[in-house]
């Protein structure tokens, strides 16, 4: 069962290769020590045609990933930004999610990379709402997860590292299986960190907070994003730790990511959340929703051209 639709073209190591031609060897060294650095981006159809979004913020936020992991990548920051927009224009659908990764390929076995060659790959492919259809609308719902989010000082969280996700994926199964749709991480002081691919925001009155960057969360581009937003809706920003009970009591909370966009949580183990209307998430969905589709001109310097 293969969800993903083929698309025509895959950049790998500098050229653009068939779909089915864009493989590795099992011994490749990042499959078996999870030493791979990757990113999540979106292109979207706009007025001027299609659009990568805050492309440069990515690429850079790739680099240090890379730079953090002591890998060095045989490409530099223009020609990963040209790779993506090469993807983009190669397979001709514009609605893609991007995902450029390095990691060490086949060359040895054991725990020193840097005995493998680096290799770089940019793939574009087709992702519907990540939370489902309805979860924008209605709210998603989200349990705390018994799982502890990675910490600095053992797999550092702001390196998009593929390791990292292991930990979020047993996060993540742990919530479904239990029957909701996301999981909430704490972070090794017990308070909140961010969801297994999101970044969590808290609501009470008029005030919205995020935890700061120094809690053991990715710095996420749409969380920057929705910090932006926040000053142009003049509205009070903190970024601040919260803890699992003021989860409970918020007033309103949303996820923000590049795959789940800004996604309302209508319950927490049990507690629905505020009202169940989410009037500032909504002002801030629609914002996102309008800077990533070309339609507020405050925010067209985050969009990449590809045209
Ligand atoms: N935290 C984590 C752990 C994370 O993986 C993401 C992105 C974020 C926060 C939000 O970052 P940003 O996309 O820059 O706003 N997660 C990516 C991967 C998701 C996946 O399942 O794969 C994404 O949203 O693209």
């Amino acid at each position: 069962m293969v969800g993903i639709r083929p698309l025509k073209k895959i950049w790998v190591d500098g050229r653009l290769v068939d779909w089915d031609d864009a493989r590795v060897h099992v011994l490749t060294h990042g499959l078996h020590y999870g030493y791979a650095v990757f990113e999540g981006i979106r292109c979207h159809e706009t007025p001027k045609g299609p659009a990568i979004f805050r492309l440069p913020e990515h690429t850079d936020r790739f680099l240090n990933s890379a730079k953090v992991y002591r890998m060095k990548l045989p490409f530099d920051r223009e020609e990963i930004n040209q790779a993506c927009i090469d993807v983009v224009r190669a397979n001709g659908v514009p609605t893609t999610y991007l995902r450029p990764i390095a990691f060490s390929g086949y060359g040895e076995m054991g725990l020193d990379p840097t005995k493998s060659p680096v290799q770089v790959a940019v793939v574009n492919f087709e992702w519907g709402a990540y939370l489902g259809d309805a979860g924008a609308e209605k709210g998603i719902r989200a349990t705390v997860s018994s799982w502890m989010r990675i910490d600095s000082r053992s797999l550092p969280p702001q390196a998009k590292c593929a390791a990292n996700y292991a930990n979020s994926a047993l996060a993540k199964m742990e919530a479904i299986s239990a029957g909701y749709d996301e999981a909430i991480l704490l972070n090794s002081t017990g308070v909140v960190a961010e969801g297994p691919g999101e970044n969590i925001f808290r609501v009470i009155k008029d005030v919205v907070s995020t935890p700061p960057a120094s809690s053991g969360i990715l710095r996420g581009i749409t969380r920057d994003s929705v910090i932006r937003f926040l000053k142009d809706e003049h509205l009070t920003f903190q970024r601040t730790d919260f803890t699992r009970e003021e989860l409970f009591t918020s007033d309103e909370l949303f996820y923000t990511g590049t795959a789940a966009g800004v996604m309302p949580i209508r319950e927490v183990d049990g507690r629905p959340i505020g009202t169940g209307n989410y009037p500032i998430t909504k002002r801030l969905r629609q914002r996102y929703e309008g800077a990533i589709h070309g339609r507020l001109p405050e925010y067209e310097s985050w969009l990449t051209y590809v045209r």
